[in-house]
């Protein structure tokens, strides 16, 4: 099959012992999943994800902000990995020493393979106490929403980092180290603007990696990498895998 790879990347990943990717809404919208900057769909057009991905957004409207999420988490439920998050699997499993990043909260990465994902911004299947940030796995039927925590009667919330909010120490340690450490550092589907998840291609970039964008548009981030491909996540990593571990 011909490939539109430029030979350096091909050899790039052939030879790369360390290989960072960090993802973005884009890699999961082959699923269906809506991205996180495109307009909102039906009943949340009104809405601006900015605005509702926020702890004050909660305090002011709880029972919209769960029921956003209700909803996200139903799609996320429903959809299924897609192409590109299969390839990234595949990848994983050939480099030597493989750090998958993602800032989306699907989990679709987990279910089309991928291990020891590192999720930068939580997990929209998750649930968690809002008074005390402890996670909460069941809790009574309730009419109430949001439900409340069944330890201090404080209103759940999901389990993902909302903009002012830090990230998880780990996942960001993590993710830090990976990018200052790879040969190869992949930026999917992410219009790279939020922080401090933009900043780890940099931070590769700094430390000598090669770094390559895969996105259907440029981003901020692409005048400073070494390699765009333009194009869709879900045609584009099935392709570069088969063109290097055919
Ligand atoms: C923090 C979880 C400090 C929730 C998310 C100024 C004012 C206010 C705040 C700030 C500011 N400057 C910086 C900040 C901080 C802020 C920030 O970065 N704001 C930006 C927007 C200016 N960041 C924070 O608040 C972070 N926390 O800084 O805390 C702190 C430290 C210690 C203690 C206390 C506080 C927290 C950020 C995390 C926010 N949570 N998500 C939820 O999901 O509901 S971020 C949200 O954006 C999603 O996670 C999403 O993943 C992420 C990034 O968006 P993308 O993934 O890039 O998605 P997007 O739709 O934007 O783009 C999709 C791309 O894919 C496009 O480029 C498109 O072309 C491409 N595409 C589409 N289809 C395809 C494709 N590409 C390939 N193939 C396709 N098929």
């Amino acid at each position: 099959m011909s490939h539109p790879f430029p030979p350096v990347l091909i050899e790039k990943l052939k030879t790369a012992q360390r290989v960072a990717v960090l993802t973005g809404a884009g890699v999961s919208a082959e699923s269906g999943v809506p991205t996180f900057r495109e307009a909102q769909t039906g009943l949340w057009a009104q809405y601006d994800p900015q605005e509702l991905a926020t702890p004050r957004a909660f305090r002011q409207n709880p029972k919209l902000v769960w029921e956003w999420y209700a909803w996200r988490r139903q799609l996320a439920a429903k959809a299924e990995p897609n192409p590109g998050h299969l390839a990234l699997a595949e990848m994983g499993k050939r480099v030597p020493h493989f750090t998958l990043i993602t800032q989306n909260v699907d989990g679709l990465h987990p279910r089309a393979g991928s291990r020891h994902v590192v999720a930068l911004h939580g997990d929209i299947t998750r649930t968690k106490c809002f008074a005390d940030g402890r996670p909460v796995a069941v809790w009574p039927e309730t009419d109430q929403i949001p439900p409340r925590c069944p330890r201090c009667d404080g209103l759940l919330r999901p389990d993902v980092v909302w903009f002012g909010e830090g990230l998880p120490p780990d996942a960001l340690g993590t993710a830090v180290s990976a990018a200052r450490s790879c040969d190869l550092f992949f930026s999917i589907g992410t219009s790279a603007l939020v922080q401090p998840a933009a900043s780890l291609p940099i931070e590769a970039l700094n430390s000598g990696a090669f770094v390559v964008e895969i996105n259907l548009n440029e981003t901020p981030l692409t005048p400073h990498i070494h390699l765009l491909l333009k194009g869709a996540s879900g045609v584009i990593l099935p392709k570069l895998i088969q063109a290097v571990w055919a």
